[in-house]
């Protein structure tokens, strides 16, 4: 097949989602042509069956906002008629739903028929999209996509809840490459980090407000109260300033450590004993699944899509928003002991074996089939 993906270049979980299904559906040989605004993140190295196509915004002076949907849609329309495109799957449905309905339309004036398929991450729903601004284009071009996906039943329900939707939405998790995040932690690293073999918590994500990273510190300052611990944090974002600036004010900055935005997380989480999830929402949590990959347990909120994955007392423990003296608490279970830590690990590592790109990328070309 001749798949158009659309996504977000940057670290979001949609577009890394995008990135590594684009990269799977290539080793199994379909050509896979990204249309995005730079280069994504996850795609690097030369990969024969892939293809990257940038969208040119031009600026003039009269445009205080450069109208990037109209050069979307007008870079889709392009791509897809030279490559003979056979579907555009949209991630994320602002504005990428609403530019793919305009490509669809302009192509069947010239008798080309393109199937559209959108998938839904979660805050184009729940947080951006419900805003009145852009609430009607939303609804309408999701209605318009002729297939609909959403990465979790918590998403599919609060789609269904937010618009009025005709049409089917079928859930099909996010996935991670099991194999690849099942590595033997690097001795040397893991010693600049924990020197004296403390327990690692980690913490990975867009450091935006609705991930909480405030809390993320202040269950550190808890267990680090009853036990020797290091805080990683990957990632960067608006509120990376206020959890360090929190870090510092707890007096536990001298073990709270920022690396920034990371593409090799196979090998930071493999030195890691515990993964914080304090979101608020969180329509799936690719974060905490890639973290399971690699055998680290979660403690998570139970927000959103969470209970999906995070299995109460298997690979982790979910808590209330906000509620950090059961999320530290239920953190010093796991930790204080090896033998339970081990456990905790194992389950977490085998769990994420549902959620392999082995199984879940199959599902996609299924729905792909189905429009051909
Ligand atoms: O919040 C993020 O990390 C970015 C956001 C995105 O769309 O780029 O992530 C969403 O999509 C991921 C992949 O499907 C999900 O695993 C995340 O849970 C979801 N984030 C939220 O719902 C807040």
């Amino acid at each position: 097949m001749r798949i158009g993906i659309v996504c977000y270049p940057t670290f979001g979980g949609s577009g890394v989602l995008a990135t590594e299904l684009g990269k799977a559906l290539a080793q199994k040989g379909h050509q896979v042509h990204f249309i995005t605004y730079q280069q994504p993140v996850r795609l690097n190295g030369f990969i024969p069956n892939i293809f990257y196509h940038e969208v040119q915004v031009p600026t003039y002076p009269l445009f205080d906002y450069p109208p990037y949907e109209t050069a979307l849609a007008s870079t889709m329309v392009d791509v897809i008629k030279n490559n003979n495109l056979d579907l555009l799957h949209v991630h994320y449905a602002i504005p990428h739903a609403s530019a793919a309905f305009m490509a669809k339309k302009i192509l069947e004036q010239e008798g080309k028929t393109i199937p559209v398929i959108t998938t839904l991450h979660g805050t184009d729903i729940t947080l951006v999209g419900r805003d009145k601004t852009y609430a009607p284009v939303v609804a309408f071009s999701i209605n318009q996509s002729d297939a609909i996906t959403a990465v979790s039943e918590n998403l599919r329900d609060e789609t269904y809840k937010t618009f009025t939707i005709q049409k089917e939405i079928q859930v099909i998790y996010n996935f991670v490459d099991v194999q690849r995040f099942s590595r033997k932690p690097i001795d040397a690293f893991k010693k600049v980090i924990a020197p004296k073999g403390e327990r690692i918590l980690m913490h990975a994500s867009n450091f935006r407000k609705i991930k909480r990273v405030q809390d993320v510190v202040k269950i550190f300052y808890e267990v680090q109260k009853k036990m020797p611990a290091k805080l990683l944090f990957v990632g960067d974002g608006p509120e990376r300033q206020s959890a360090e600036e929190l870090a510092r004010s707890l007096g536990v900055h001298e073990e709270v450590r920022f690396v920034g935005k990371q593409e090799q997380m196979e090998d930071i989480l493999a030195i890691a004993d515990l993964f914080l999830l304090t979101s608020e929402y969180e329509s799936f949590g690719l974060a905490a699944l890639e973290a399971m990959a690699a055998g680290v347990p979660v403690i998570s909120t139970n927000a959103g899509g969470l209970n999906e994955i995070n299995v109460e007392g298997e690979t982790g423990y979910m808590a209330d928003v906000g509620d950090i003296l059961t999320m530290s608490r239920k953190a010093l279970d796991i930790l204080e002991k090896d033998e339970t830590l081990n456990a905790f690990k194992k389950r977490a590592a085998e769990h994420a074996k549902k959620f392999d790109i082995a199984n879940i990328v199959p599902i996609y070309e299924q729905l792909y089939e189905r429009f051909l």
